[in-house]
């Protein structure tokens, strides 16, 4: 048996976070264990969906209350129900991962805070802001570098990396699935698989 717990993927725009995330809920699965997956291309169409998105269904006065976007307030609404939503699954044993930027530090800590101590565990994917804009699979850098996308995580909106995160994984050039192995081991080490 094993119990639920929330692993909190945090990083810059194509650090490799929902690469990282997927390979490890595949893992899990092979081991017979429960998990899933949160990440921007689920929570930000449903959950958390964007302001252009609600406006075509819910109209304009909605969009704007409801919509969230990339400002600091929406980043930090966004950080918050996806905590509440990852302590349910946990609360219910299954193992959450989360793939989010999730930019500030003292978001991060309040989910932390909303959870058991050793429930939490805060995975850095560190890879350099040079080796993302490189990779930019989306040419959201590009778009941002030419003014074309205000407010753009690394380039002119701030991250703020983790202090002491659980797990430190050096993404630039090991493969996903080593990193993978890297949060499986550290898991059974802590006994929760
Ligand atoms: C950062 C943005 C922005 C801005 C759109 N800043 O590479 P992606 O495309 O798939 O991942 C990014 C995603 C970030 O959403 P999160 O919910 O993870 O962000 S946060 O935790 O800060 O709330 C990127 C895209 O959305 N994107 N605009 N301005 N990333």
């Amino acid at each position: 048996g094993h119990k639920g717990c929330v692993i909190w993927l945090t990083g810059l725009s194509a650090s490799g976070k929902s690469t990282i995330a997927n390979t490890l809920d595949h893992k899990l699965h092979q081991a017979g264990i429960h998990s899933t997956v949160l990440d921007g291309d689920n929570v930000r169409h449903g959950l958390n969906a964007t302001k252009q998105l609600l406006r075509e269904t819910h109209g304009d006065d909605f969009a704007q209350r409801f919509g969230l976007g990339f400002s600091a307030i929406d980043r930090e609404e966004n950080i918050r129900r996806i905590g509440a939503v990852a302590r349910l699954f946990s609360q219910t044993g299954i193992i959450a991962i989360t793939a989010f930027i999730s930019p500030y530090r003292i978001d991060r800590d309040r989910v932390r805070d909303t959870l058991l101590p050793g429930e939490f565990i805060e995975v850095f994917v560190d890879t350099p802001m040079a080796v993302c804009e490189a990779r930019d699979p989306k040419g959201l850098y590009k778009q941002a570098r030419a003014g074309k996308l205000p407010g753009f995580t690394g380039v002119d909106d701030p991250y703020e990396p983790p202090l002491s995160p659980e797990v430190i994984l050096s993404a630039a050039e090991t493969p996903p699935d080593v990193l993978a192995d890297a949060i499986m081991a550290f898991l059974r080490q802590r006994g929760i698989i």
